[in-house]
């Protein structure tokens, strides 16, 4: 299965390290495409000589060769939105991931979009309970 997770750059960067377990956990089921959502390295706003639309080609392949999308979304982010809305219009499955209690409130565009599946969690054992609900469902 080859798996496009999606995960807040320059929307910010306070959940790298959930992106890092959670792209971690999903290679039990296949190929993560974008490892680079969580690269730690990375300077503060995801800029680098890399140039957007390079970017923005990469990142489309990979996601019309993906089996499933998975977002976490708790840091609103304006690539991640247009990510799942790619993915849907591509009839690709799509889970978001949203942590419970969050500051930050999830758009409606996602938490009212019937056609994706959203879990709210509070820790990361529930992110890997949900990834194996939905996961297991679709293979
Ligand atoms: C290199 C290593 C990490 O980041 C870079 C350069 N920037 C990007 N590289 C790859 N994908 C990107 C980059 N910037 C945004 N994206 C895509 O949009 C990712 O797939 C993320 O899921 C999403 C983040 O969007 P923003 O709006 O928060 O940046």
């Amino acid at each position: 299965m080859k798996i496009y997770f999606a995960g807040s750059i320059r929307g910010g960067r306070e959940y790298v390290e959930l992106y890092q377990k959670i792209i971690t956990y999903l290679k039990k089921f296949g190929t993560v495409l974008t490892e680079h959502v969580a690269d730690r390295g990375l300077s503060k706003f995801g800029e680098n000589i890399e140039n957007d639309i390079s970017i923005h080609t990469r990142d489309m392949e990979w996601l019309y060769l993906s089996n499933v999308l998975v977002a976490e979304v708790t840091t609103p982010s304006l690539g991640v939105g247009y990510e799942i809305g790619r993915a849907i219009e591509n009839n690709k499955p799509v889970l978001c991931l949203y942590k419970q209690g969050s500051n930050y409130k999830l758009s409606a565009m996602i938490a009212g979009c019937e056609n994706l599946t959203l879990n709210e969690y509070s820790n990361i054992e529930q992110v890997q309970n949900y990834i194996d609900d939905f996961l297991n469902g679709i293979q």
